[in-house]
């Protein structure tokens, strides 16, 4: 099968092809990145992230109720019932209306945002059969990408400064960019299965609405479907303080349209295969 495909791919078609595909993929709009002063989440690009943002949108307007209702209720108490306004107050102690209220509607209110928010835990949580599985592996300080179900695997560092430039990346994503990124089909379900080497890292992607934990001796599992229309670069960081570089072992996740990612699995196939530095961390344990 891959004698087949390297006859049915000419060198120079191939390496013509793979230019065009990373010139599109350079091409591809930075979409997931902090920016500075921004309050609000990244936007959504995931099923995934589209249902967690409702939740968070919806339990927003449910705080903004309570803490309206609480501050004019300070301010009534306030105005109505100071001493100028009330010289002679009422003793009593208890209210039985009232007890049954603060108590029932506080559960109430907990119960519905309970019911909002598992249908959406289930969500993230329930991992459906993948179209395309990653396995990813954090170690001190990079993270390392293996495609199971093509047999190869590449390591992901940080680039300096100096190299951002080569790789067609901006000033401002120092921290944010890597040397290789993971490239993911848009339109299609994405599990991926982390683990840790060494310590405990996390691998995340805020624009997605994926988090978890790379832990040494587990595999942990997250999925996702980046939505059509949302091609783009993605960034996210390690999330778990896993020793000095912690803060250098950034992720980078490109995604394209199918035809792209058709295209770069045929070259990232004839670049890593039979060399992939994460099959032999997991051989050598
Ligand atoms: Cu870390």
């Amino acid at each position: 099968m891959h004698a087949m495909k390297k006859t049915l791919w000419p060198t120079a078609f191939l390496s013509a092809t793979l230019a065009a595909a990373a010139a599109r993929a350079q091409e591809l709009e930075v979409i997931g990145k902090p920016v500075p002063g921004e309050m609000s989440l990244q936007p959504a690009a995931t099923d995934v992230a589209i249902a967690t943002h409702a939740l968070d949108d919806l339990v927003h307007y449910i705080v903004i109720a309570i803490a309206v209702f609480v501050v004019l209720l300070v301010l009534w108490i306030i105005l109505r019932y100071n001493r100028k306004a009330n010289a002679t107050p009422k003793r009593f102690t208890h209210n039985t209306p009232v007890e049954i209220a603060w108590t029932l509607i506080p559960v109430l209110i907990l119960v519905f945002i309970g019911a909002n928010s598992l249908p959406v835990l289930f969500k993230q949580q329930e991992i459906p059969e993948g179209d395309v599985v990653i396995k990813v592996t954090g170690n001190q300080w990079y993270w390392s990408y293996e495609y199971v179900d093509h047999e190869f695997g590449f390591d992901s560092f940080m680039l300096t400064r100096d190299e951002l430039a080569d790789h067609g990346y901006t000033d401002d994503l120092y921290l944010l960019a890597t040397d290789t990124a993971v490239v993911v089909p848009v339109g299609k379900k994405v599990v991926m299965q982390v683990t840790g080497s060494d310590v405990i890292h996390s691998w995340t992607i805020p624009a997605f609405g994926v988090k978890q934990d790379a832990v040494p001796g587990r595999l942990a599992e997250l999925w996702f479907t980046v939505e059509p229309g949302n091609e783009g670069i993605y960034f996210g960081q390690c999330s778990e303080l896993c020793g000095k570089d912690h803060a250098f072992m950034p992720i980078t996740v490109k995604a394209v349209s199918e035809a792209d990612y058709n295209t770069w699995l045929e070259g990232a196939i004839e670049e890593y295969a039979g060399n992939p530095a994460s099959l032999m961390v997991a051989s050598a344990e």
